[in-house]
């Protein structure tokens, strides 16, 4: 076929009923882009011979060189399917975990998606996570089971073998899509039950009960994949096959006259042919006969492969291609390497890219078949049900899923991704074919020149260089620019047309009543996307993927744009790559630290994982998701971005902080005795006195008026746990509980409530015990930055302040505003804050805490002044009794500051703070009381660091085990199991390992293993490191172990100094210990 035009893609748009947008996921080196080469060939973009080691889409040069796919990048394709045309809008996503963000971008712009499964390696960890992100953007997958050519070549499998591997892996997909099903009904139905519950609390009169679990009644059939549904196709990338049952269905039909919809059905399962009585029969195994797809389908490759790259057998080979009724040239029968021949048989008996894009066209939706279930999750944000949104903003979602095109209907853009273009890749620069007017010009140039040049050589090859100079400047100058990519779901897109974006996190009614933080932006550009080109557009109809020009100084890494203010914005992309490698880059020479900054910002726009930051100690600091990333990130800046030369430090490896119970046994196993009570003064400045009694450490602000006590105690582990992976949902509640203190009114979701409510219920099941009796009521705040995973508890009986659950206090959904009484006392925001402070940065090396618990035992703002205000006692006794007075309503502008310290400002302007008072305001005190307190009671617990951990698999064969053993326990990983891949002999071996060993592992791991087995890291959790970094020993026996220096390696302090180092606290460290006296060698006394 030959090369698609412009013109007839522009006209494919057009018909949304038939355009595909669709992307490629797998797990890594599964076959993606070797298939979209041969996707991409049948357009004739690249040739047939090259495809699927041009791998086209990967165009950049680290992409090339390392063999991975680092960006997802889009082409559009044309493909007939009978009478129809198709336009097929293709995305090649990466399968590295590093890059998985680059996935979510993708999943988002389309409608379905081929998942390619590796017939060796079956289901990986990232298939599994790209079919969950398919399934969690309600887009429809359909399955290529590739390198099938890997079963007969290097597996050496027999056909028969290989159909029951076929069916294993089928098996353990469909198991992904089946327990993502059952979940999600599981999901549904409980909120169905709760429902029913309420309606039948108001309605009395017979009750129902219904056991059923919801799973029977849904037809979950068409979700799985399925040879004889048209959704499975077998392929081998490589050498350019594939085909669909439908396919052979088709050729037996003909050739035996056998009905091709009893074909359909019997070709892949338990069915054998009984050629006497003509008739197609079940129960090929118990019988032990050949089922229909071993005898049909896999016998004829198998001996396509044995006769022509096995035994090169020339005779059979005319044969098969006379009988296939395909010419093959001669140049290929003659090749020294049987592949080419292979590939130029199977390239025309059974070409991958028909059976792929057919199966493509007939099974994947348009962008008109979107459910509107999607469209409705796509515009409620947050805690907003869709049926709760403005009238003008649910009217859109008709316009949405009819694609419609007419001049007036509004325009929705989703930006999912920014991507950054050389400029001199634009179109506008491209050479474009010359006119028959400018060559006849050019050719009397030169013929001009060319007499010129006779007459006076010196002269003449001047202005040629002259010329030659001015051409490479203008090119120079040009900026990279950053153009964008994304998806486009209704109306028309006319160049220069308007937009506003909507930012995220901003509601739909917000923007329909007041429009605060809209931002207005104009699309000068639109281009459509080729893979490693651009071609200048017009417009655009609904319904496609494009891409925008300009948008750099408006957008950061996604939007929202449409043409009415009523539209929501979208809900963020979902990712599942946590960023967590950092490190501090700075320039080769300090000058071009202005390049550096702006490389950073285009680096942040270009990438959806990347983070970039200025730490307090003003390095610029750059947060990527692993190693590999972290390298093209670097990459980037040094010759795209910045285009400087920058040096970047080791990687900043993080750290948390936590306490631990008190050890029973000693570091030698021996049984401790009774704790020891410690009774610590600390004597800190402002003379603050701190006392430390079991734990409970009592401190005063400067000014003698407030008091806290506050104790440390370490959450159990699961809880820790629970606070983290919710996070999100205690963000919404903190969210919901400022706008109920502000007087707010809000309709929450049902999704929400329940969320929160179920949050609660798994605290109140994992806090039992005397301890944390009543605890969950008593929840102050959660922290850092309101989230995290620390929680302070309010113990003290006489102040009773609303709960932060609050808003499940209702039986409805709406939430009244200034339901609660706002008997908030006042300064409890300075106590809040004071715990923010301290679990932002631990007293042992800064880094944020986790998993404590710090519990307020008392605390009390004192009326009467300490004896050095008694000249101003008179005049101030009325603040301080005010101040005392626990009931005193907060007002609600004061309670809308989101800090405590605002919070004081605001009673200072009421009261008159007292004058002589040098220590500053009350609530500043408090802070700073809290803060220290909360440090004080950690340090009175046995500390320790939290280390970051990463999970890896591991596929490596028998032989090289023992040294990936080797590798791993070198840096202190740990294996949790290890298992046999069935029907081949490969081990998967799954293993933990601490983020701070992790660098350069992958490559360690493939050095001795000669690359057979390579590992991808993916964070998993935090981890308490069991050693105590302060420990000296104490008890006899330990004295007796370790010696009096105790100098063994302790990990847990290596890491805390380094940490300290790198941060410039002060390092305990003795560089000479116990040194001898040293004596001369003469001994003249
Ligand atoms: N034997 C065999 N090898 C294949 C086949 N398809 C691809 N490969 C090889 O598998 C390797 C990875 O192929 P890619 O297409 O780059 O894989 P990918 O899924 O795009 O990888 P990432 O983008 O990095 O996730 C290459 O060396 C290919 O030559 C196939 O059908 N058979
Ligand atoms: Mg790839």
């Amino acid at each position: 076929m030959g090369h698609t035009s412009l013109e007839k893609i522009i006209a494919l748009q057009k018909n949304p009923a038939n355009i595909r947008n669709l992307c490629i996921l797998a797990h890594v080196d599964h076959g993606k882009t070797t298939l979209a080469d041969c996707l991409v060939a049948s357009n004739g973009i690249i040739s047939s011979r090259l495809a699927g080691k041009l791998r086209y889409l990967d165009s950049r040069e680290d992409e090339q060189v390392r063999g991975i796919t680092m960006k997802s990048s889009a082409i559009s394709l044309h493909y007939r399917n009978g009478d129809q045309e198709y336009l097929l809008n293709l995305i090649d996503s990466p399968g590295h975990v590093d890059f998985s963000s680059e996935v979510s971008t993708a999943v988002r712009l389309c409608d379905g998606a081929i998942v390619v499964v590796d017939a060796v390696e079956g289901v990986c960890p990232q298939t599994q996570a790209v079919l969950r992100q398919a399934w969690l953007e309600n887009i429809r997958p359909v399955l290529v089971i590739n390198k099938i050519d890997r079963l007969i070549m290097e597996l050496k499998l027999t056909s028969q073998e290989a159909y029951t591997h076929l069916q294993k892996i089928l098996e353990q997909v469909n198991a992904i899509t089946g327990t993502l099903f059952t979940s999600k009904v599981l999901e549904e139905r409980a909120e169905k039950e709760k429902e029913e519950e309420k309606e039948s609390e108001t309605l009395s009169g017979d009750q129902v009960f219904d056991w059923s679990a919801g799973l029977e009644e849904v037809d979950d059939s068409h979700l799985y994949f399925s040879p004889e549904q048209g959704n499975v196709v077998f392929a081998s990338a490589i050498d350019g096959w594939g085909f669909s049952i439908q396919q052979f269905a088709h050729i037996y039909s003909q050739r035996m006259g056998i009905k091709a919809e009893v074909l359909l059905k019997t070709l892949w399962g338990d069915f054998y042919l009984n050629a006497k009585a003509k008739k197609i029969m079940k129960g090929a195994q118990a019988k032990g006969k050949k089922p229909l797809f071993v005898q049909f389908v896999l016998d004829n490759i198998w001996s396509l492969y044995d006769a022509v790259v096995t035994r090169r057998d020339k005779e059979k080979v005319e044969k098969v291609v006379a009988s296939l009724g395909i010419k093959v040239m001669a140049r290929d029968l003659r090749h020294s390497d049987p592949k080419v021949l292979l590939s130029a048989i199977c390239s025309q008996w059974l070409p991958v890219s028909q059976a792929v894009l057919s199966m493509v066209c007939e099974k994947l939706p348009s962008p008109l078949d979107m459910a509107s279930e999607r469209a409705e999750k796509l515009m409620s944000v947050g805690a907003r049900r869709f049926d709760s949104l403005p009238a003008q903003t649910q009217k859109l979602k008709t316009a949405f899923l009819q694609c419609s095109s007419e001049d007036n209907a509004p325009v929705i853009v989703f930006v999912s991704k920014m991507f950054a273009v050389d400029t001199k890749a634009l179109p506008k620069y491209k050479p474009r074919p010359l006119t028959q007017e400018e060559i006849v010009q050019r050719r009397e140039l030169a013929r001009q020149r060319h007499a010129d040049r006779m007459a006076a050589d010196q002269t003449a090859a001047e202005s040629h260089k002259e010329l030659a100079h001015s051409e490479s400047m203008s090119q120079e100058s040009q900026p990279t620019n950053c153009e964008i990519y994304c998806f486009y779901f209704t109306s028309q897109v006319h160049s220069f047309s308007h937009l506003c974006q909507v930012p995220e996190g901003c509601s739909a009614s917000d923007c329909v009543f007041e429009v605060p933080h809209l931002s207005c932006c104009s699309m000068e550009s639109i281009y459509l996307l080729m893979g490693r080109e651009l071609e200048d557009l017009e417009e655009v109809p609904a319904g496609n993927v494009l891409g925008i020009g300009g948008l750099e100084e408006c957008v950061l890494k996604s939007a929202t744009l449409s043409t009415t203010p009523a539209c929501p914005p979208f809900t963020p992309l979902n990712f599942e790559a946590t960023p967590i490698v950092r490190v501090a880059v700075e320039p080769k020479h300090p000058s071009e630290m202005p390049k550096l900054v702006r490389g950073m910002r285009l680096l942040n726009q270009a990438d959806p994982c990347a983070e970039v930051l200025i730490q307090e100690t003003g390095e610029h600091v750059l947060v990527t998701a692993g190693e590999v990333h972290l390298q093209r990130c670097l990459d980037d800046l040094r010759d795209r971005f910045a285009k400087i030369e920058i040096s970047a430090s080791k990687p900043i490896i993080p750290f948390r902080e936590t306490v631990v119970r008190p050890p029973k046994v000693d570091m030698v196993n021996e049984e401790l005795g009774k704790q020891q009570k410690v009774a610590i003064i600390h004597q800190v400045s402002h003379q603050v006195i701190s006392q430390v009694m079991d734990g409970l450490v009592t401190l005063t602000t400067p000014n003698r008026l407030a008091t806290v006590c506050v104790r440390a105690i370490p959450l159990p582990q699961e809880v820790t746990q629970l606070l983290e992976s919710n996070s999100e949902v205690i963000r919404t509640l903190e969210q919901i509980n400022m706008s109920l203190r502000e007087g707010k009114s809000l309709d929450i979701s049902l999704r929400t409530l329940e969320a929160i409510a179920g949050l609660k219920d798994q605290l109140d099941s994992l806090l039992q015990g005397r301890k944390w009796r009543n605890a969950v009521e008593r929840i102050w705040a959660f922290g850092p930055r309101r989230y995290g995973p620390n929680i302070l508890l309010n113990n003290v009986d006489s102040y009773q302040r609303p709960s932060v659950w609050q808003c499940l206090g209702r039986g409805d959904k709406t939430v009244e505003a200034g339901a609660q009484a706002a008997v908030l006392r006042d300064f409890d925001n300075s106590i809040i804050s004071g715990f923010l402070l301290a679990t932002l940065s631990g007293p042992m090396c800064e880094e944020p805490l986790m998993g404590v618990c710090f519990c307020v035992e008392r605390w009390d703002v004192q009326s009467s002044a300490p004896a050095q205000h008694q000249e101003s006692f008179e005049e101030d006794s009325m603040s301080h009794k005010a101040l005392a007075d626990n009931k005193v309503e907060r007002s609600s502008e004061t309670s809308a500051q989101e800090e405590g310290m605002a919070s004081g400002l605001g009673q200072a302007e009421r009261r008159p703070e007292p004058a002589s008072d040098c220590y500053g305001p009350v609530s500043g005190q408090l802070i700073a009381a809290m803060k220290e307190a909360c440090r004080h009671a950690f340090q009175a617990q046995p500390q320790r660091l939290m280390a970051a951990m990463y999970t890896c698999e591991i596929m490596a064969t028998a032989e090289v085990l023992g040294r990936v053993y080797g590798v791993l326990g070198k840096r202190e990983g740990r294996v949790l199991h290890e298992e046999m891949k069935e029907g081949t002999d490969m081990f998967i071996i799954k293993a933990v390992l601490p983020v701070a060993e992790s660098f350069g592992f992958a490559d360690e791991i493939r050095k001795r293993t000669s690359g057979l087995a390579s590992p991808q890291l993916v964070f998993s959790h935090w981890e308490v490191i069991s050693s105590d970094p302060y420990w000296v020993p104490t008890t006899e026996e330990e004295y007796l172990h370790f010696g009096e220096k105790a100098d063994s390696a302790n990990q847990a302090l290596k890491y805390m100094n380094a940490v300290r180092r790198r941060k410039g606290l002060y390092v305990e460290e003795k560089i000479v210990e116990h040194a001898e006296k040293q004596r001369t060698l003469s001994k003249n006394k």
